[in-house]
């Protein structure tokens, strides 16, 4: 099996800096060596760089950034629909989480290609379902699931060959959502799963419906992982932390559980800020969580289930 890794070292759609560093940070860890190890063919392709950019406006005077985030879309969409096309799983090395506008538009657009729907799961503290017009903050991390499931309101944007339906969309982890986010969630459809259903029902229930469906329609599926996923005791490298996140066990049992699926083809791994790091244990999980993703276990053998 092959994996392409790049990295998008863009750090425009965040206030906070330093996820610049994050793939430099994920390849010092050692993601490529690891993956090796367990037998994937991998290419470090190297790191995207933005298109040219042109000065753009907007009427929100609140969006911070634009151009450079229209830059790093139009870029790095281009170069994941290459490299879905020339490997078995690619791998995308964050920067920020505005990177997936174009990481899953590359992506949609192959899946496309083959005739097969685009399924997305979405592991993140944060809906990031804001347009231009509803961002408050004006940082467009929060804002790539609007734009890869076509909501309108992205001027100046590349409009993309294709995207993803809103109902293919499942979310876990979620638990800070904004006004604006909450009534558009429910409104396209996105499946959420937020923590409180996580609580009361664990994740295996809820992500092997989600796995069942995207197997029933014989999809593709890309997996985005935000670092603020996850608890921030166990991961403190993210400008965007918020308590009461997944702890170590139900992240690598879900990374477990796609593993044994079969079903991921593409992989985010967002928001990795190791200028916030303590020791580089945030690196270190979020490529640990990658491996048992592409097939680190326990034993060699599956686990048997009683
Ligand atoms: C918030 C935070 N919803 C915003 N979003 C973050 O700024 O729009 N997403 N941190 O990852
Ligand atoms: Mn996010
Ligand atoms: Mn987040
Ligand atoms: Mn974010």
């Amino acid at each position: 099996k092959t994996c392409q890794i790049l990295g998008i070292p863009t750090q425009s759609g965040t206030s906070e800096r330093g996820c610049i560093m994050g793939p430099t940070a994920f390849r010092i860890a050692g993601l490529p060596e690891i993956l090796r190890n367990l037998g994937w063919q991998v290419t470090d392709v190297g790191d995207a760089v933005p298109a040219q950019a042109a000065a753009i406006s907007h009427p929100n005077p609140a969006v911070r950034n634009l151009d450079a985030i229209i830059a790093w879309t139009e870029s790095v969409t281009r170069k994941a629909y290459e490299m879905a096309g020339s490997c078995d799983l690619p791998i995308f090395l964050g920067g920020d989480h505005s990177m997936s506008a174009g990481t899953i538009c590359g992506m949609a657009r192959r899946a496309q290609e083959l005739g097969q729907p685009q399924f997305v799961l979405w592991l993140d503290a944060h809906t990031d379902l804001h347009t231009l017009h509803t961002t408050t903050s004006g940082n467009l991390h929060g804002t790539p699931v609007a734009y890869f499931t076509g909501q309108p309101g992205f001027e100046g944007f590349p409009r993309p060959a294709a995207f993803v339906d809103p109902r293919n969309v499942c979310m876990m982890g979620i638990r800070s959502v904004d006004q604006a986010e909450k009534r558009h969630v429910a409104d396209i459809g996105i499946t959420v799963f937020d923590m409180r259903a996580i609580d009361e029902h664990g994740i295996v229930a809820p992500l092997n419906s989600f796995l069942q469906r995207v197997r029933q329609a014989n999809g593709r599926l890309h997996v985005s992982l935000d670092v603020d996923f996850l608890d921030p005791e166990i991961a403190p490298a993210v400008g965007t932390t918020v308590c009461g996140g997944a702890t170590f066990r139900e992240a690598h049992l879900i990374m477990e559980i796609l593993h044994d699926s079969g079903l991921v083809t593409s992989l985010d791994l967002a928001e990795l800020n190791p200028f916030l790091d303590v020791r580089a244990k945030t690196a270190r999980l979020m490529t640990d969580l990658a491996a048992s993703l592409l097939g680190r276990r326990v034993l060699e053998h599956k686990t048997r289930t009683f």
